[in-house]
């Protein structure tokens, strides 16, 4: 009898062992899948609200005040599989420039078509050259620091593309030789035309630019700078 009641004693503490292991384990469990999700609730940010689709498609889109460069050449690399005696492939922009008018001084002027492109976007800005008013024909003639036997002339147009008529390099000595005439097809703005052709077989250090200025209210076609690639010789 005694042993019957012994082993009903610890079977009932050895139930109540397991009764309390089982529910610690509950317990542990419980909190920790809560610090879990606690955890995860931190790690996951709120979402910022969404702003109402409207409020982008009102914006007006604003031009990329970028150029492009359309043959991304660098000064002086050499050209890959050139003879020798053509030399370094340059690319200059122009350090001096005339024309046969200006809308103004300093602003528009002729000076304004030196160095890289600057102007910061499509539209009619003092940091290109434009012509005075009226004139059917209007040239703009700008100098290099290297003659160099000429391959291709980049004209970053940043108002009214596509009114160039004619491209001339000129030889140091002074002779001008036409290397485009014709239908400018830039249309983009701001846009370069950007005529190629073989080397020319004498020196270049200057370009002139002839463009067309209708008579219409449109506005000068402006010219913010030039760019001349070549060989210099070494
Ligand atoms: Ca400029």
């Amino acid at each position: 009898m005694a042993r019957t009641v012994l082993l009903a004693a610890g079977g009932a503490l050895v139930a109540l062992c397991l009764a309390s292991v089982v529910g610690l384990a509950g317990y542990y469990l419980a909190n920790h899948q809560t610090i879990d999700q606690a955890l995860q609730a931190v790690a996951t940010p709120t979402p910022a609200p969404t702003r109402p689709a409207t409020s982008a498609l009102s914006r007006t889109p604003t031009p990329e005040p970028t150029v492009t460069v359309s043959r991304p050449l660098t000064a002086s690399t050499p050209l890959a599989g050139a003879s020798p005696t053509r030399g370094v492939l340059r690319e200059q922009w122009a350090v001096a420039a005339t024309a046969s008018s200006e809308f103004a001084s300093p602003q528009f002027s002729a000076a304004q078509a030196t160095g890289m492109p600057n102007t910061p976007r499509c539209g009619d800005f003092e940091t290109a050259w434009a012509s005075a008013k009226r004139n059917p024909q209007e040239w703009l003639e700008v100098r290099f620091a290297v003659p160099v036997r000429a391959t291709g002339i980049v004209i970053y147009e940043s108002f009214r593309p596509g009114r160039v008529v004619q491209v001339d390099v000129r030889e140091p000595n002074g002779t001008l030789h036409t290397i485009f005439k014709g239908k400018d097809p830039t249309t983009t703005c701001p846009g370069q035309f950007a005529p190629q052709f073989p080397p020319t077989p004498f020196l270049v250090n200057a370009v002139r630019i002839t463009v067309e200025e209708p008579t219409d209210p449109e506005g000068f076609a402006e010219i913010d700078a030039v760019q001349l690639i070549g060989y210099e010789p070494s």
